[in-house]
């Protein structure tokens, strides 16, 4: 387990790095390698702070510890019983929470000591139509953020007129990166703040565009949400390829065993279409057979048996022959996976994982089934895993229990899904549910997809989870 080994004197940080999105997830990765790259190089000017974009929950947990907080490693030893190693983190200096103090957060990415603002604000932080990654220029948040510059609420919005300062003031560059689940993150978020920038002032964009750095990067840590916001649990596991493209300067993560790389794109593809790929195929599924933890649904052999051949048959071949994967072992990597999602210790649930699937689904599950059209392939299993995605949007499961539908999007598929179930043939409902633009662009126009979509979407409802997975080759 990478570990955390020296203690820091947390009152000679500086604060190098604020941080936006104070999650689980930054606190299992970003700050535990941050923090064992300042105790190993004796950098100390790399402290984080954090900032809550919504809630004040994180902070109220850990302001009266000082902001230290626990981070506890889990997973299975060679008999596969779950075992856990903990340690106290002391990097993160302060949290922020923009709601209440909007001007503090444009201050500190304004600060002269800040050299990097990085990002862990999920897919839907960042206002983009998933399908086409182009800024929702009619979303009100991001209206509400261009006529108010001092007091924004969205990432963007903090970010460009944070920026602003910086560039008023005559301070020097900062790098931008984005920690979030996304494909080509770095070049996603440019292509976003530049459009934001760019209706507040043109200079400003061109100052951005030019000045700041936006790498690229693949993140991996499997981080459940846990109730206890002190203690933040995560998997041993550990990895994050990052572009070695910095404006001022950056903490020497390799310590904690991160990558720089040159280029981190097919990375963030491997990872995005294999480790989220499948594991969205697992939480629909696994909602709606009552398999509440990815660990419980793996258990069940033609659920692990359906995740490998999801990826042996139609994922893996899409990477085989991407440039700069050459030297990746897939089938180890697989074989790494299914370990991991085995975890007994980690108690991740399906329905964490379900979130937002309007965001997810489209770098997750619709690049491969491109590659796969193109291919002339198979596309069985992605189809299985959309007719699950569909049903989902249900809101039922199999045994008849009702749940809700978290996601950015969720009023409208849900009308869509209701208004679909008028439709005369399942392939006609499919096609309607196919339709939706903002996930699916056009490809679900294709009547390749929608045959094999609604072939599978029959048997699910028809046969239930269990019995349909029973029968995929
Ligand atoms: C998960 C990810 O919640 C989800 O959608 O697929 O958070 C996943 O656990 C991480 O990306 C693993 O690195």
């Amino acid at each position: 387990m990478a570990l955390v080994s020296a203690t820091l004197d947390k009152a000679g940080l500086g604060a190098g790095i604020v941080h936006l999105g104070l999650g689980a997830f930054a606190r299992a990765h970003l700050i535990p390698a941050t923090e064992a790259a300042m105790a190993a190089s004796g950098e100390c000017h790399w402290g984080v702070l954090g900032v809550s974009l919504r809630h004040a929950d994180v902070r109220d947990a850990l302001a009266p510890q000082g902001f230290d907080y626990t981070l506890a490693l889990r997973d299975a030893d060679a008999q596969g019983k779950p075992r856990e190693c903990r340690e106290t983190l002391h990097s993160l200096l302060g949290v922020l929470v923009a709601p209440e103090n909007p001007q503090a957060v444009l201050e500190a990415i304004a600060a002269p000591a800040t050299r990097i603002v990085s990002l862990t604000v999920t897919e839907k932080g960042y206002h983009h139509d998933p399908a086409s990654g182009a800024l929702k220029h009619d979303d009100p948040a991001i209206a509400h953020d261009l006529a108010h510059p001092a007091a924004p609420r969205t990432t963007l919005g903090f970010l460009v007129h944070g920026l602003a300062r910086r560039r008023a003031r005559g301070l020097g560059p900062v790098t931008l990166l984005s920690c979030d689940n996304l494909p080509s993150n770095g070049a996603t978020l440019r292509g976003l703040v530049l459009a934001f920038a760019g209706a507040v002032d043109a200079a400003l964009a061109e100052w951005i565009g030019s000045a700041c750095r936006f790498p690229n990067g693949m993140v991996d840590r499997i981080v459940p949400k846990n109730d206890d916001l002190a203690v933040v649990t995560a998997e041993s596991f550990f990895d994050w390829a990052v572009e070695d493209d910095f404006a001022a300067g950056r903490p020497d993560w390799t310590v904690y065993g991160a990558r720089f790389v040159a280029q981190a794109e097919p990375f963030e593809k491997l990872k995005l279409r294999m480790v989220n790929g499948s594991h969205s195929a697992i939480a629909y599924l696994g909602v709606l057979a009552g398999w509440p933890t990815v660990d419980r649904a793996i258990a069940e052999p033609a659920l692990r048996r359906f995740a490998e051949a999801l990826m042996r048959e139609e994922i893996e071949p899409t990477l085989a022959t991407v440039d700069g994967l050459a030297g990746v072992d897939l089938a180890a990597y697989r074989a790494r996976l299914i370990e991991r999602f085995a975890n007994p210790a980690l108690a991740h649930r399906t329905a964490q994982i379900a979130m937002d699937g309007s965001q997810k689904i489209p770098q997750r599950w619709l690049g491969t089934l491109r590659d796969r059209l193109a291919a002339g392939a198979s596309i069985d299993h992605l189809a299985l895993a959309l007719a699950a995605w569909l049903q989902f949007l249900g809101g039922v499961d199999e045994a008849g229990r009702g749940f809700a539908i978290d996601d950015p999007l969720a009023a409208e598929l849900q009308a869509l899904h209701a208004r679909a179930a008028g439709a005369p043939t399942e392939s006609a409902r499919i096609a309607t549910l196919l339709g939706y633009a903002p996930v699916f662009g056009t490809l679900g126009r294709e009547r390749g997809v929608i045959d094999a979509v609604s072939r599978q979407a029959v048997r699910l409802r028809r046969d239930g989870v269990c019995a349909t997975l029973e029968t995929m080759e």
